[in-house]
């Protein structure tokens, strides 16, 4: 007889009970003492432990119904805090609070002290937690697979204005939500070399030997969809040494110098690289996409064959494996090598459920960020991979290139998975194309350009693979527990059911002309206004007004996303109001929030001359509360969830082709911010759904940026031609912000002697004229709440689980599974 489990019912006496059984058995502390982090564990425990039997119960229901499940292969994972996640989600929330309140415990407190999980570098981290969201909330089939990050995202402070990292020990304390699977560690290979052999027949096969070991133990955390029973999983895996390996070592005696071997081991899971759309060629990064790409392919090809007994060519009926950028691409050769080496496949058998089971998403345009891995390296590391990815090569070239262009060399070169020039690289996105039956894009205009420019020729050889699905972001997190009072009002005028069909949010667009909604809208906004207030106070030190505009630009920091063409606007306006003392705009508060990568130097300038410039506007009695400047530290998914909700003005000002979508846009539109940007990425369908009139658009078209480089861009043009502009860029190149006039010529360089890649210039008085009309219409405030509302009820396509059905529909033919409870 196996006796009945604990109460793991859902009554405030219930959850009580739970939370002090964790407090006294799981941590040993007694009630009267224990911390506010005994407090925090407790909770989370008593909601896992809630969790956790659908997790179990999904998973059976997967394997038992034997459907198609998909597995998202991703290097990023930035998942922020779980715990008011897993609250709302599992509609534990109120019961929870009551029942930590009857014990003297303030749940927002707790809420406040959990860690962000920071495992990502920015949207398309983000985007695979949002993803995860809706996979479980729409009831699909789906396993997360990623990296144990030891140190996620580093933690950013200022020094003098200057960006300075430190480590993210996001889990020195252990995490409540993670649960170790050592049933399911897998043993991987790297290094060695390569023999071949022969059969009975003569024909050759290949061995891979004299390699090293790595161990991967992975870790589970349950992903809690809304509304609904099932519970997916994010398995994350842990590099560890392969203990037996050294033994030998151990017997001579050489005790220190193995469990050195054994810290190196364990660095592959260390820290995530903190290059947002930048590659390095780092051999470790290498070594990290192969290690959590093989452990996840060997737990993928386990649960195949203890599931069922099926020929080979039934894996792509179970398995769809969603390839998040190029980063693990190197699952197509690992596949390809289990199933040709390992399992005795025929090639083209193999490449046939290779295909049938990749697919591919791109996320950048951008040349830089394209991965490339040099030959030497990866033969090293890979040996067996390398000549796999020959292989492949060859085969594609002789018969698709050949079939289609015969004896076009620039053809064959062009679409080579080596790049032949200046040395010799693996082309990771010709692979990922050629690997894969589906290509796509994140945004409408993004996978026009992907048709159009960097895949031509792939399109023409393969117009079919070629699809666009726009990204989303989940309204859960960054509306139902970012912004509750909104959630609130929302669901009080149309009903809950948008929180599962974000259309319905077309049904608030009447209400855009009630003025009693529009009032209790603005109270709201006003309310987040004043929380972020405070927060800005304690961090920056910068007292703000509630009711000046709030401008937000927060996102990575990159050239390409212009934050200084944000600066040169603000300098501009500065130079105004010292210029016209009564200049007649409305205060303005600018806030920023960005991390630049370590190693990218005119970032951090970038970075250092907005936070010059604040200090010097943020102090200067002539210019008041007009104008405010912050830069918040440490910007991560948590103070993203403090920021959106009091935005007023959304920037998204990058050069036109550049972003491929951006989500932070979609965020802060859902949430009443008003859009100033540039038509690319998703802004192009943001204006199509809220109306030309609820947005803010200015500058130059894709086209005209591309007719503009052909003609020759020069920047002295607009500087020469623009007074306000010269003057703008001459005074912050001037010892006025620092005493040091040397401090910002990085950035003046880039601007005009390096050519201004990103066309800051060309942009600048667009840009300004832009602003000046977002000052005129927020000055008629009913008339911008009205536009916010219609932001908030438009913006319904931009939910992830649309994105997520779409990616079920058309490219991994999944079904959807109800768990029921
Ligand atoms: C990233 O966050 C993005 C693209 C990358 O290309 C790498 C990283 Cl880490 C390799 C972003 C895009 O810049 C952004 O436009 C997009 O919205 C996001 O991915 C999700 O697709």
């Amino acid at each position: 007889m196996i006796p009945a489990p604990c109460d793991l019912g859902n009554s405030t006496e219930s959850l009580k009970n739970s939370i002090i059984n964790h407090v006294r058995f799981t941590l040993g502390a007694y009630v009267e003492s224990a911390s506010q982090n005994d407090w925090w564990v407790a909770t989370c425990l008593a909601i896992r432990d809630r969790v956790m039997d659908h997790a179990t119960k999904s998973r059976t229901i997967h394997r038992q119904s034997g459907v198609r499940r998909v597995h998202y292969l991703s290097l990023e994972y930035l998942m922020g805090r779980l715990l008011e996640n897993n609250l709302r989600n599992s509609g534990l929330y109120d019961v929870t609070k009551q029942a930590l309140s009857e014990m003297g415990k303030d749940l927002d407190e707790l809420l406040e002290s959990e860690p962000d999980m920071g495992l990502g570098n920015g949207g398309l981290g983000r985007l695979a937690a949002c993803f995860m969201d809706s996979l479980s909330t729409v009831n699909l089939p789906a396993i997360g697979y990623g990296i144990h990050y030891e140190f996620g995202l580093f933690r950013q402070e200022f020094i003098n204005g200057r960006q300075v990292e430190h480590p993210d020990a996001w889990m020195r304390d252990g995490s409540p939500w993670k649960i170790a699977r050592p049933s399911y560690r897998q043993s991987i290979q790297l290094y060695g070399r390569v023999v071949q052999k022969f059969d009975d027949y003569g024909r050759p096969h290949y061995e891979w030997v004299e390699t090293k070991q790595l161990l991967g133990l992975p870790w589970d955390i349950p992903i809690v969809g809304y509304d609904s029973h099932t519970v997916n999983v994010l398995r994350l895996w842990q590099a560890q040494a392969d203990e037996d390996f050294n033994f030998q070592v151990f017997n001579e005696g050489s005790y220190v110098e193995a469990l050195r071997d054994k810290a190196i081991a364990e660095t592959v899971s260390k820290v995530l690289y903190p290059n947002d759309s930048t590659e390095n060629g780092k051999e470790l990064r290498l070594v990290q996409q192969y290690f959590f790409v093989a452990c996840s392919l060997a737990d993928i090809v386990r649960r195949f064959k203890v599931g069922y007994t099926l020929p080979w060519s039934e894996f792509p009926s179970k398995a769809a494996i969603q390839l998040n950028d190029t980063h693990p691409a190197v699952a197509i050769p690992e596949l390809m090598r289990i199933l040709v080496d390992l399992e005795g496949l025929e090639w083209e058998e193999a490449w046939d459920i290779c295909q049938k089971t990749f697919s591919y998403t791109n996320h950048t345009l951008l040349p830089e960020a394209l991965e490339m891995w040099s030959v030497s390296l990866f033969e090293r590391v890979l040996p067996r991979h390398l000549q796999i990815i020959y292989e492949i090569n060859q085969r594609f070239l002789e018969q698709d290139v050949e079939g289609k262009w015969p004896g076009d060399n620039e053809k064959k070169r062009s679409l080579s998975l080596i790049e032949e020039r200046g040395g010799r690289y693996v082309r990771m996105a010709n692979l990922s194309v050629l690997g894969s039956h589906a290509t796509n894009g994140v945004a409408a205009l993004h996978t026009r350009l992907l048709c159009e420019r960097l895949f031509a020729d792939f399109y023409a050889l393969y117009p079919d693979r070629f699809l666009n699905l726009t990204n989303g972001i989940t309204f859960r997190r960054w509306l139902d527990v970012c912004n509750p009072e909104l959630s609130a009002l929302i669901t009080e005028a149309i009903g809950k059911d948008w929180k599962k069909d974000a259309a319905l949010l077309r049904n608030l667009d009447p209400y855009a002309d009630d003025p009693a909604f529009r009032a209790r809208y603005a109270q709201i906004k006003r309310g987040h206004k004043a929380k972020l207030a405070e927060v800005i106070q304690a961090e920056c030190g910068v007292t703000v007004s509630p009711d000046a505009l709030f401008d937000v630009q927060i996102k990575r920091l990159h050239e390409y996303k212009r934050q200084h063409l944000n600066l040169l606007n603000i300098v501009t306006m500065y130079r105004e109001i010292l210029d016209n003392p009564d200049a007649d705009f409305h205060p303005r508060v600018f806030i920023f929030g960005a991390k630049a990568a370590p190693g990218y130097f005119l970032a951090k300038n970038i970075i250092h001359a907005i936070n010059a410039v604040a200090a010097k506007v943020n102090n200067d009695p002539r210019v008041g509360d007009k104008l405010k400047v912050v830069f918040l530290p440490n910007y991560r998914v948590s103070l993203a969830e403090k920021i959106i909700p009091a935005a007023d003005l959304s920037e998204q000002i990058s050069t036109a082709g550049k972003e491929a979508s951006g989500t932070g846009n979609m965020k802060l539109a859902l949430n009443g911010s008003l859009t100033i940007g540039t038509l690319d990425g998703a802004n192009v369908e943001i204006e199509e759904e809220v109306g030309s009139e609820n947005i803010f658009i200015f500058g130059l078209t894709v086209e005209e940026v591309t007719a503009l480089k052909a003609k020759g861009y020069n920047p002295w043009d607009y500087y020469w031609a623009n007074k306000k502009l010269r003057d703008t860029i001459d005074w912050i190149s001037s010892d006025y912000f620092t005493g040091n006039a040397e401090e910002f010529l990085p950035l003046r360089r880039s601007l005009l002697d390096h050519g201004d890649p990103y066309l800051c210039l060309a942009d600048y008085q667009p840009y300004v004229d832009a602003q000046a009309k977002v000052d005129a219409a927020y000055k008629d405030k009913d008339h911008w709440m009205k536009m916010a509302i219609l932001n908030t009820a438009r913006v319904g396509k931009f939910s992830s689980d649309r994105t997520i059905l779409e990616y079920a529909e058309k490219v991994w033919h999944l079904p959807q599974v109800v768990v029921n409870d």
